[in-house]
């Protein structure tokens, strides 16, 4: 009801900026080389609108982009989420599904806020997100240990991280936002002092490897989506260091004690059943990040993805 299930629009996001590594902007290139589109096109039979490019936003690129409350590449990062907010957007507005590929994780920001926009204009109701995560991601620029923009996203998603200049991320309006309530963590093992007392403070629903060690996968999805409610939108942003790393291996800040493979459909199969899911965002899918050429992590995305868009077993 919310979107043509069998309309994807989709966004490749070829952009590292949010973090130190490079390669992580060569992950949708991987993802769609191992098949990932043709597997969505013949396997699951969606009909999918991409315009055949993977994104650098090189365009964009600032003449200078020195240090601003302490965030690394400010301005780059702000103008390309600004730009991937105005992709993701068009696509939801048409009331298709939206899926992009990163990149880093701080294109989040762009994601998230477009499909919060669309899903306002259309509907005038709230977002909700389920962020599948080793890390909260909620740090603010002053909370922050590292300055990389990755560790940010969420605290700008939901209005506790501002900046008023325009260039660093000022574009960023109420009808952008999604509310702390709205927000479900699943899979966090690496969390930093300041935000686990910004979960605290706000009262932030977060599964950890602790909760599903405790109660299992399948009543952690109960609990979760039975928080969120049913028909509310829902947007998935799923990063791949999620999964432990035997499984997933290749991306920027692996933690050990994670998902297993089967643990990371499974969430995406149970988002899937709901039929509420308007948008998915996989990142952090770093190719260059192993030896043995990424073909696990990449082939742990692909099946996400698959799970996520409605693939069954049976
Ligand atoms: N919380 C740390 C580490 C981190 C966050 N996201 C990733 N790593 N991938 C930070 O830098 O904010
Ligand atoms: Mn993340
Ligand atoms: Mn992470």
């Amino acid at each position: 009801f919310l979107v043509n299930r069998h309309d994807l629009g989709v966004v490749a996001v070829g952009f590292s900026g949010g973090q130190p590594k490079a390669g992580v902007d060569a992950a949708p290139m991987a993802l769609i080389e191992a098949g990932l589109i043709q597997q969505l096109e013949e396997d699951l039979e969606l009909n999918v609108d991409y315009d055949g490019q993977v994104h650098a936003y090189s365009e964009l690129i600032p003449a200078d982009d020195p240090p601003f409350r302490n965030m690394k590449q400010p301005k780059f990062v702000s103008a390309v989420t600004k730009e991937v907010s105005e992709q993701v957007y068009s696509h939801a507005k048409k009331g298709k599904m939206v899926m992009t590929l990163g990149g880093d994780h701080s294109i989040a920001i762009g994601t998230i806020s477009g499909t919060a926009r669309a899903i306002r204009e259309r509907f005038g109701r709230e977002l909700a997100v389920i962020w599948v995560d080793a890390h909260a991601d909620i740090n603010t620029p002053e909370t922050s240990d590292s300055g990389n923009i990755h560790g940010m996203p969420v605290a700008f998603l939901t209005g506790l991280a501002t900046e008023k200049r325009e260039d660093v991320f000022g574009w960023l309006k109420e009808h952008h936002m999604l509310s702390v309530n709205k927000l479900v963590y699943i899979g966090l093992r690496d969390i930093d002092k300041g935000e686990k007392k910004i979960l605290k403070e706000h009262g932030i629903k977060a599964f950890s490897m602790h909760d599903i060690d405790r109660h299992g996968i399948g009543k952690v999805m109960d609990m979760a989506l039975g928080w969120i409610g049913s028909d509310t939108p829902i947007h998935l942003s799923f990063d791949v260091d999620a999964l432990d790393p035997m499984w997933a291996p290749s991306t920027g800040t692996p933690v050990r004690g994670g998902l297993t493979l089967r643990e990371g459909d499974f969430i995406a199969e149970c988002v899937a059943a709901t039929g509420s899911l308007i948008a998915l965002d996989l990142v952090e899918v770093n190719p260059s990040l192993d030896e043995h050429g990424a073909s696990d992590t990449v082939r742990a995305g692909c099946s996400i993805v698959r799970c996520a868009l409605g693939d069954t077993l049976l």
